[in-house]
């Protein structure tokens, strides 16, 4: 039900200087009267008082009043100031639901903010993403985000829709009008390429992004004894993974994190792949072998100053993969026109230069409005295929079948914005969302 109000803890649960509760709805303001010394609410101020329980002064607080419809929810909304102890956080929340105030769900304000109308559903997802965000890239695309990016990536592509439905439309329903252009398959030919360009480079580019954003799973395989470990200790400027002289030392997968300029790489050292009998390193080379599968790049390495038959088969291994090959022990032997590290003296400036050469374009995607999230991609590659589909197919349609798959994708890139709602859906959304926000 929307009508009810709801409350909520809205910062962190943790001893701090402040906390906030938050409530929206509309006893908002009636319900804070009748647990503080504050009569005179007034809107958009912050005032000061007490909060009581039983006649005790239970906290000093600021009061925050937000009016309704200009506030996060559109619905009044009262946001409570106390001191950051988590005893008397939860004290105030108590009263709250004591005095018939509803604990909110996760997300909830958030969604309330979109069921009313104020932002769309991608807005809403940006909200989630910043507070999510842990790195720079991340919070700078939320806060894009936040900011309309996909509305402005969308919206003229589904006003153009619009107007052709509309045009089809009367002239399905109002044939004696010939004043009024006629749409037919012709005109919609031209029209629909420029759309599927537009939805391909839109595709291609979340993808690309996502990369950057999220982190380029990366696996580093080579035999045995190649300096595997001593890479990632090396890219994350920590010894974390085992490195001796004995071949086999790894035999688990070892993960790291590395943010490099325009890339970050999740990282993944694995057991050195040959034959073996031993039983562990047997296991380990398997999880090896399954990691490579899932890898978005695969690093492989080579020791320049030993290279036999047990390379060539990794390099024939990985040839279809999105592969760099390094050639460690550059103070052993080094090789002009390829990638040569020395991982043993943290020596990868070769290796850290291509892959921030590699990034550079999708790094200035950061500029640009693109998709955000699974979600969209997904939908914006069913308006895709629509659209290919009706391409393939165009001779043989009569135009109100084009217009119904005109309709189709229309309805596709709506629901990137959430114009069209699924209930289903925007529960499982919501879920996922912080509580208080
Ligand atoms: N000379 C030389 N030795 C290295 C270099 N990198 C690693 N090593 C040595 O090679 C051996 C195997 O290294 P390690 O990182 O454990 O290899 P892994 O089995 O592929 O993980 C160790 O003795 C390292 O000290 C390097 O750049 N130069
Ligand atoms: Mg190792």
């Amino acid at each position: 039900m929307l009508s009810d109000t709801i409350c909520a803890i809205s910062t962190a649960l943790k001893q701090g200087a402040i906390s906030i509760v938050r409530m929206s709805g509309e006893d908002s303001f009636s319900l804070i009267k009748e647990i503080s010394d504050i009569k005179n609410v007034e809107a958009n101020r912050i005032v000061y008082g007490h909060i009581y329980d039983d006649g005790k002064v239970i906290d000093e607080v600021l009061v925050s009043f937000f009016k309704a419809p200009k506030t996060y929810t559109r619905e009044d909304m009262v946001e409570i100031n106390c001191h950051g102890g988590v005893y008397v956080t939860r004290m105030i929340l108590n009263l709250l639901l004591k005095k018939g105030c509803r604990l909110a769900e996760p997300g909830e304000f958030t969604r309330r903010a979109y069921l009313n109308g104020r932002i769309s559903l991608a807005k809403a997802e940006a909200a989630n993403d910043l507070i999510m965000a842990s790195n720079r890239i991340q919070a700078r695309s939320a806060i894009r985000g936040l900011d309309g990016s996909v509305e402005r990536l969308l919206l003229p592509l589904i006003e153009e829709l619009k107007d052709v439905l509309s045009l089809i439309e009367v002239n399905i329903d109002y044939p004696e009008y010939d004043d009024i252009e006629e749409m037919t398959e012709e005109k919609i030919r031209p029209a629909l390429k420029k759309w599927i360009s537009e939805c391909e480079e839109a595709v291609d580019k979340a993808e690309r992004f996502r990369v950057i954003k999220d982190g380029l799973d990366t696996v580093i395989i080579g035999k045995p004894n190649v300096g595997k470990s001593s890479l990632l200790n090396a890219l994350i400027e920590k010894d974390k993974a085992i490195v001796t002289e004995i071949a086999g030392t790894t035999r688990d997968l070892v993960e790291g994190r590395v943010n490099l300029k325009n890339i970050s790489l999740n990282l993944i050292d694995t057991a050195g792949i040959h034959e073996s009998d031993d039983k562990v390193e047997k296991i380990g080379i398997e999880k090896s072998l399954a990691v490579l599968d899932q890898a978005q790049l695969v690093i492989l390495v080579l020791d320049s100053s030993n290279i036999d038959e047990e390379d060539e088969r990794l390099l024939e291994l990985t040839k279809n993969k999105n592969r760099l090959i390094v050639y460690n022990k550059s103070d052993l032997k080094s090789y002009a026109n390829q990638l040569c590290i020395c991982a043993k003296d943290r020596e990868i400036s070769q290796l850290t230069d291509k892959l921030n050469e590699m990034y550079q374009d999708d790094v200035e995607l950061l500029e640009e409005d693109v998709l955000n999230n699974e979600r969209q991609i997904a939908l914006m590659k069913e308006a895709l295929n629509c659209f290919m589909e009706m391409e393939k197919e165009l001779d043989n349609l009569s135009i109100d079948v084009i217009m119904i798959e005109i309709e189709e994708a229309y309805h596709h890139l709506c629901a990137i914005l959430g114009k069209e709602y699924q209930e289903e859906l925007i529960d499982h959304m919501f879920a996922n969302f912080c509580l208080g926000k």
